[in-house]
């Protein structure tokens, strides 16, 4: 067990840290120093726009502080930590700065969570306390906080945005100004804990310090060109690392510029709102993107406020940004990013082909980047490898979780993320693939052996394997191939009782194919991993058939 009162930490080299600091990457910054001075600095200026409210930062500033006061009221303790689950709401960065305020740890889960995965946030985290909104993209979240509730994993608090119910209602929440923190974290403690996208299980939780995340944003601020006049709008999840800061909304507020959220990233939802606020710059997944430029061709909405659209969370290939730059009037930048840390963009003087043609290069020059082959040997540039990297934002380990501490990171603290990459001279990268076997469906990673591990619990399903398939709009769809038990089972009813087991939705299969058997040469004899992978081979052979 993790004392809660003791801040979770990061562990850096002492020499790493030195050189991290004396390189002027960590500047001792933390976030409720940051809030503090920006609603000084910018207190009349606009933070947030949703729904509809529209936020000063000096709104913001004061919204934080009586959350903050608020939880410790309710008896919360600096250094629990929280799951915050809000959507695209206003309220998600108020929360957010105010558990940073009182020194509490948020655990970002996405909307689309249900039960499964946040009892294992919940059990992971050892979390205090719950936060959702009511409902949220038309689901009920207060049935799911009760049911969590009952699971008895420890959880004291759910505070709910709007109608609370039996629950805590944010708007409640008083406390006394006077028993918050009087000093500011220290900067090398972790401020919250991020999720991964799985690729064996259930997500693992990244903690991610002040010192460094911050660091990530200022500096994708610089490469971005975000200043006080930005105007960036969340269309993908908040709570996602890639428009929270990347340089995504925190990045944004700690130039001063705006943030305005979009409840979704339709072009029908995010359209109108671009026109109105003269929205300067977003990030989208690629079949987003492509989604986008289409509907560009006949809206009726003023896009020419726009200035840069970063495509990432999964490839664009350089046809796909091809379309893109002829559909939108904008700057593409792609971006290479990963919750873990490190982040690649694109400049945005790049020639055309660096463009359209590579995920971009590291944002540090600390970022300490290896390209091997399986033997963990480098590769020469030109070479496809497994990607490593270690540097002054990219974690040094999961939060409560050796295993896998074990297999991700190597002696010296390189973590292994798993990608398959190129490096081009100027170290551009191009991203080829994965080497493990998780699912990227439309930016959302889902573990192959999670999926495979909800279905084998089903009666009808006597053993199973899940594979990524290579899909038009969504980049890659999630195959499952079934050997039925007994009778065989039907998809819509195996997709539903998946449903049932609160998951969430982008894990369900798209595609379930029933097989009799699987190649009796490559069960028991070869791993799950080239099962899958013949599997996948074979089904596409028989497609272009
Ligand atoms: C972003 O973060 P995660 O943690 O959801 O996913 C990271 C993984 C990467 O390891 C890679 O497999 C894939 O997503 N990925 C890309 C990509 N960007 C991410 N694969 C190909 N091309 C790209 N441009 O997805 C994320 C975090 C921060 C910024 C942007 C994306």
């Amino acid at each position: 067990m993790t004392d809660p009162l003791i801040p979770l930490r990061q562990t850096w080299p002492a020499d790493l840290v030195a050189r991290y600091r004396a390189a002027g990457h960590w500047r001792g910054e933390t976030f409720p120093a940051m809030l503090r001075d920006r609603a000084a600095r910018f207190a009349e200026r606009t933070a947030i726009v949703g729904g509809d409210a529209r936020w000063t930062y000096a709104e913001l500033a004061r919204r934080a502080e009586a959350i903050a006061a608020g939880l410790l009221a309710r008896g919360l303790q600096p250094g629990e930590r929280v799951v915050v689950q809000l959507g695209n709401i206003p309220a998600f960065y108020a929360v957010v700065f105010g558990l940073f305020r009182a020194g509490l740890v948020p655990v970002y889960a996405l909307p689309a969570h249900r039960s499964t995965e946040i009892a294992h946030f919940v059990k992971k985290a050892q979390a205090s306390a719950y936060v959702v909104a009511d409902r949220y993209d038309g689901f009920d979240h207060r049935p799911l906080a009760r049911e969590i509730l009952a699971m008895d994993l420890g959880l004291r608090e759910v505070i709910v945005v709007g109608d609370a119910q039996e629950f805590t209602a944010l708007d409640s929440l008083a406390g006394d100004p006077a028993a918050l923190p009087r000093q500011d974290p220290d900067p090398q403690s972790v401020a919250f804990l991020q999720i991964s996208g799985g690729s064996t299980g259930l997500s693992k939780l990244i903690p991610r310090t002040h010192d460094d995340y911050i660091y990530s944003f200022r500096a994708s601020n610089t490469i971005c060109g975000i200043t006080q006049d930005s105007v960036y709008l969340v269309a993908l999840p908040a709570a996602h690392n890639f428009p929270m800061s990347s340089p995504g909304a925190l990045g944004v507020l700690y130039a001063g510029g705006t943030v305005v959220l979009s409840p979704s990233p339709s072009p029908d939802q995010a359209f109108p709102l671009i026109e109105r606020e003269r929205v300067t710059d977003l990030g989208l997944v690629p079949p987003l993107a492509l989604l986008w430029a289409q509907a560009a061709a006949t809206t009726p909405h003023d896009l020419s406020s726009l200035r840069v659209l970063q495509v990432g969370g999964a490839k664009l290939t350089p046809e796909a940004a091809r379309r893109v730059v002829a559909g939108l009037p904008v700057k593409l930048q792609q971006v290479f990013g990963m919750a873990e840390g490190l982040v690649n963009y694109t400049r945005l003087d790049d020639d055309e082909d660096t463009i359209l043609g590579t995920q971009g290069r590291p944002i540090s020059p600390d970022d300490e980047v290896l390209v091997v082959d399986d033997a963990g040997q480098p590769v020469p540039d030109g070479t496809v490898g497994h990607l490593l990297t270690r540097g002054p934002y990219t974690i040094r380990g999961y939060h409560n979780d050796e295993a896998a501490n074990a297999r991700s990171f190597t002696a010296d603290g390189f973590y292994r993320t798993g990608d398959m990459v190129l490096r081009k001279p100027g170290g551009y990268l191009v991203v080829q693939g994965r080497a493990h076997d998780h699912i990227n469906r439309a930016g959302e990673k889902i573990s192959a052996e999670e999926v495979e591990d909800h279905l084998l619990a089903h009666p009808q399903v006597f053993d199973v394997a899940v594979v990524s398939i290579p899909d038009e709009y969504l980049g890659e769809r999630i195959c499952a191939f079934v050997i039925p038990h007994g009778e065989k089972p039907r998809p819509p009813e195996v997709k539903a009782w998946m449903r049932g087991r609160g998951v969430a939705a982008f894990k369900i299969p798209d595609q379930i194919v029933f097989v009799p058997a699987f190649d009796q040469t490559a069960v028991g004899k070869t791993s799950r991993k080239e099962l899958r992978a013949r599997l996948r081979a074979d089904f596409l052979a028989s497609e272009t058939k």
